[in-house]
């Protein structure tokens, strides 16, 4: 077919290097930027394929979120704006690995296995990040897609989570909104707008935010949304890129890994801030006491925070929904037990990656998902947003009632459902904080976080550690699970568990305990055991 021979021909001028093997991970592929290239054109011809196997638009979205400029990576958007489904990740791994003479084999063997309809036609959105490497890199994909004879739609620098966006406006005729930054721009900022109508005298204080945009496309787009907001929150943004490295000392995985500041951020005692990642699909917010200590709000406390403002406003409306916390072993166990207890919600633990917890939470009614990292969001089921959108219709309803389901209808609106998206959280945030008159220390109080700590430990194999029960207990090696669980018990509300990353070359260790210095011997006792 004539198109087997232009892919023949172009990716002549994507080479793979022969014998690197890479692996469609949690997040795609991600590397070094200068072992990319090749990906990038096979991954648009995969999108192709998808597209013509699901006959809708595909995303392709270039970028490394929150490692350093000088890597990079991909990941590919299904129809409803979700993750590449499991089931075609071995297909990407398989086109990435294929050597140069034997791509076409590889190629009409998907075909074939999925009994693709080449004819069909193909649509495929592609964005990319800021990072030096992205615009080639993205050119790439673009050339892969043409190759294949597919029709693309280059939205330049975006956000992962803006991606996700059109990529669901399209595949649903606008019903989920215009597939445009406009479009995006002004649901989220009206729903704001709603929101905050139900704030009562917000002072200029309250409606400040401080925001560090990681020097990546975050700061960019939060930018292009100011202006869409008019007075009702006034954002200073730092770590715009103008000066500092993407990254670099800054952004929310900086700040939830190292509990600390970022860099370049002038705060005083009780200011309210966040930080994006590098891509925008996480955030955390964070402030400084009186005496000058942090104290960090991650992706836990943001799903507190949402969980309960969703659950009284079922209550006040009157709506018999399932609401549910869906969070992974990273959840601080003071989370879990307040969300459990006190405020006696399901909650659900899943693997790492935020595809699983967004399985995990289409089960129920509403499902809020936050990994302690700051990613996250919140769906709702079909049936949820029905009654939701009929109880606001009805007229016969009392006061508070209507009040509910107006501010559950514009809750709906402000959220991206369609992944974890740091712009469209922070405008929950906000809408949350001003309707309930809530500062961040205040917020902060619903429950203290158990000391705890994070440490990477560099192994010859990472994958010889196998876990199971939500990566909460390993398996493999032998031996392992045993020595961590007579480590733990020296300590006080202690808990520790160890995962080989999808993302990095590192197994991760994670440690709490009831002080911050036994957090950190455990973290350390833990991470010599798996040397
Ligand atoms: P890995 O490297 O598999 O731990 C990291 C994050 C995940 C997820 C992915 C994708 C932690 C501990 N892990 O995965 O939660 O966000 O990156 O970006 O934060
Ligand atoms: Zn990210």
């Amino acid at each position: 077919m004539a198109h087997f021979k232009e892919v023949s021909q172009q990716s002549g001028l994507h080479p793979k290097p022969a014998g690197l093997v890479l692996q469609y991970g949690t997040a795609g592929f991600r590397t070094n930027a200068n072992q990319l290239d090749h990906i990038m054109f096979r991954m648009g011809l995969l999108a192709t394929l998808r597209s013509k196997k699901t006959k809708a638009t595909i995303g392709v979205m270039v970028t490394a979120s929150h490692n350093p400029e000088e890597d990079n990576g991909v990941k590919l958007i299904d129809p409803m704006g979700e993750m590449l489904t499991s089931s075609w990740e071995g297909y990407g791994t398989q086109l990435a690995n294929t050597e140069q003479e034997e791509l076409l084999t590889t190629l009409k063997d998907i075909v074939e296995k999925e009994a693709i309809d080449m004819s069909h036609e193909a649509n495929v959105f592609v964005g990319k990040d800021t990072r030096s490497s992205s615009a080639s890199l993205s050119q790439a994909v673009l050339d892969g897609i043409k190759a294949l004879g597919g029709h693309s739609k280059d939205y330049g620098l975006v956000t992962t989570p803006q991606l996700h966006y059109m990529v669901c406006c399209q595949n649903t005729q606008g019903k989920y909104g215009d597939a445009t930054l406009e479009g995006y721009y002004s649901k989220l900022s009206q729903a704001f707008s709603q929101l905050a109508k139900n704030a009562s005298n917000r002072t200029d204080d309250q409606k400040h935010l401080r925001v560090d945009g990681a020097n990546g496309i975050g700061a960019i787009k939060v930018r292009e949304l100011e202006s869409h907001l008019k007075k009702d929150l006034q954002l200073s943004i730092f770590n715009d890129g103008s000066r500092g490295k993407l990254n670099h000392q800054c952004g929310a995985d900086f700040v939830k890994v190292q509990q600390k500041l970022p860099i370049g951020i002038k705060i005083n005692p009780g200011d309210r801030c966040c930080s994006f990642d590098g891509d925008a699909d996480r955030i955390v917010y964070y402030y400084t006491d009186s005496k000058g200590h942090f104290h960090l709000l991650d992706g836990d406390k943001i799903a507190t925070l949402i969980s309960s403002f969703l659950k009284e406003l079922l209550n006040e409306a009157g709506l018999d929904l399932k609401i549910a916390v869906v969070q992974t072993a990273y959840a601080n166990g003071s989370s879990t037990y307040y969300l459990e207890n006190t405020m006696k919600v399901i909650v659900r633990c899943t693997k790492t990656g935020v595809k699983h917890l967004h399985h995990a939470a289409q089960e129920f009614d509403i499902g809020v998902y936050f990994e302690a990292n700051g990613h996250g969001t919140v769906l709702f089921s079909r049936g949820a947003e029905g009654k939701i959108q009929q109880l606001a219709a009805d007229t016969n309803i009392n006061d508070e009632r209507k009040k509910a389901a107006f501010l559950l209808q514009n809750t709906i609106n402000i959220i991206n459902q369609t992944v974890g998206d740091a712009i469209s959280d922070m405008l929950l945030i906000e809408a949350i904080l001003a309707i309930k008159g809530m500062t961040v220390q205040q917020w902060d109080t619903i429950y203290s976080d158990l000391p705890n700590r994070q440490l990477k430990v560099k192994v010859s194999d990472r994958r010889v550690i196998e876990t199971t029960d939500a990566e909460r207990r390993a398996v493999t090696p032998a031996g392992l699970q045993d020595a961590i669980d007579d480590l733990v018990k020296k300590y006080k509300q202690a808990r520790s568990f160890v995962r080989p990353s999808g993302t990095e070359d590192v197994v991760r260790v994670y440690a709490e305990a009831d002080t911050q210095e036994n957090a950190d011997a455990l973290a350390h006792e833990v991470s010599l055991a798996v040397y």
